[in-house]
This record gives C-alpha cells, sequence and structure tokens, in this order.
C-alpha cells in the first residue's frame, strides 16, 4: 500500500506530463510564417502548458473534493470549523509569484529576441522627411541599408488599409512583399486609432493619427496570409481586412515592375 504523499506526488507528476505531452503536441496556433513566430511560439507554449497544469489539476481536485468531501447519509449540521493556515497561505503565495516572475522575466527575453528593444532610427528617407520622430513599434535587425528597397507606407482609414510603395510611386490595395526578406512598414492613421495585425507573422502594432508607427518583418513562407484590424474603430471595423501577399523575389519584382509608374519604367 502506498502512502499518501507518493500518491500525491505520482498525481502531479502525472499531470505535469500529461500537460508536457499537450503543450508539444497539440497546436492551437496558425502557421508559422514570419522570423518573429516560432519565438512567439516558443512563450506561447510555455503559457499553454502552465495553463494546462493549473487547469487539470484544479478539475481533478473539485471531483475528488466533490466525491470525497460529499454529504453521506445520516449527516445533518455543519462541518468543522476552519480558520487559517499560514503554511498553505505562504505556499499559494510564494509558487505563483516565483512563476509570474519568471514568466515576465521569459516574456521580456522573448520581446527582446523579437527586436522589441532595438532602437527605431531606419531610413525612412525615401518618404520624406528623416528627422519625423518614429513612436513606437517592433524592430528586427541593425541592418538599416537592406530596408531601402522594401520600404512601404500603410495608410489606415475607416475601413481600410493601403499600401504605398514610394519606390515604385504607386498605391496597392493588397500588400505585396518579397520571402526572406526584411521589410519595414511605416504605418500612419488618416482618422482613429487602428492596428495592424497579421496572426500567421504573430506581429500587431497600433496605427495611431499624428504618430507614425513602424513595424520590421521577416516572412519566411509564401502565401497569401489576412491582414485585421485590432483595435475596434467604428462600425466596420469588422470588415477592416487586406491581404499579404508574400511571393518569391522574382514574382515579386515582376508585380512592382508592372504597377511601378509609367515615367518609373526604363
Ligand atoms: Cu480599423
Amino acid at each position: 500500500m502506498l502512502s499518501k504523499s507518493s500518491y500525491l506526488i505520482f498525481i502531479i507528476s502525472g499531470v505535469i506530463g500529461i500537460s508536457f505531452w499537450i503543450g508539444f503536441n497539440v497546436n492551437l496556433l496558425p502557421t508559422e510564417a514570419s522570423i518573429n513566430a516560432p519565438i512567439y511560439d516558443e512563450l506561447f507554449k510555455i503559457l499553454f502548458i502552465i495553463g494546462l497544469i493549473l487547469f487539470i489539476g484544479m478539475s481533478l481536485l473539485v471531483v475528488y473534493s466533490l466525491i470525497k468531501f460529499r454529504k453521506r447519509k445520516g449527516q445533518i449540521g455543519d462541518g468543522i470549523a476552519l480558520e487559517g493556515n499560514l503554511k498553505l497561505e505562504i505556499i499559494w503565495t510564494v509558487i505563483p509569484s516565483i512563476i509570474v516572475l519568471l514568466v515576465g522575466l521569459y516574456s521580456y527575453n522573448i520581446y527582446d529576441r523579437m527586436g522589441g528593444m532595438n532602437e527605431l532610427n531606419h531610413d525612412h528617407s525615401a518618404m520624406g522627411n528623416n528627422s519625423e520622430k518614429i513612436w513606437a513599434g517592433i524592430s528586427q535587425s541593425n541592418n538599416n541599408l537592406s530596408l531601402i528597397d522594401t520600404n512601404i507606407e500603410v495608410s489606415a482609414m475607416q475601413f481600410a488599409f493601403l499600401f504605398n510603395y514610394p519606390k515604385g510611386d504607386f498605391i496597392s490595395g493588397e500588400l505585396h512583399v518579397p520571402v526572406n526578406k526584411e521589410i519595414s512598414v511605416k504605418m500612419e492613421s488618416k482618422d482613429v486609432i487602428h492596428a495592424f495585425w497579421i496572426p500567421e507573422f504573430r506581429i500587431k502594432q497600433d496605427i495611431i493619427p499624428g504618430q507614425p508607427t513602424v513595424l520590421n518583418f521577416t516572412p519566411t513562407k509564401v502565401g497569401k496570409y489576412p491582414i485585421i484590424c485590432a483595435e475596434l474603430c467604428g462600425p466596420y471595423h469588422g470588415g477592416m481586412r487586406a491581404s499579404i501577399i508574400v511571393e518569391e523575389q522574382s514574382d515579386y519584382e515582376n508585380w512592382f515592375n508592372q504597377n511601378k509608374k509609367d515615367e518609373l519604367k526604363a
């Protein structure tokens, strides 16, 4: 016969084991289509596993208590009056505090790896005033020069996104980008606050009137993905969507050359 505490250790390790198995084998997220995606998903997996441990553990505890402490035949009157348990209170304060602190540090590390701590002084001179203050955004590399060719300007308005390609002097309703190249988009709003969100890239950035924001990302998978406004911006907010088309460099160049202003064509 096993002792009570060996049963407990057995059940706790079982719950942790099952949670890890589910965390690593069940994928709830869309395709990973940018270099940010695998980094972000690492954090999601850890949070998912912590959530599973709590959910499964608490569900088991509730079911166990329902059966073990149910009202038996002939039982009348109240239960025992229990009050205060310092040891238990210390445990359930210290353990969650440590977990929350570790998750916080880990999130910071993920944000840093996604480029959140990089300076946002990229060369956007192709779009006008170079000394303009950029307010916020995620930046992935320090290699400013490689960005010039793929600088794109995003205008958000109720209820659409427009993509301006300053190098070709044209505006598109679809965002076309080459695969495996770092893309830099500078975003401005014509009216209210919007947000530029590509779930497959795991990136999202607010678009704020009067305060341009920048977002840098590197797509890794050819395909068509949705761009969704993620900030409630008015009655048709739910319909404020566009598409990003990630294509091979040659396909991108063909599309770009077909669309660029005639005067710029060789
Ligand atoms: Cu919007």
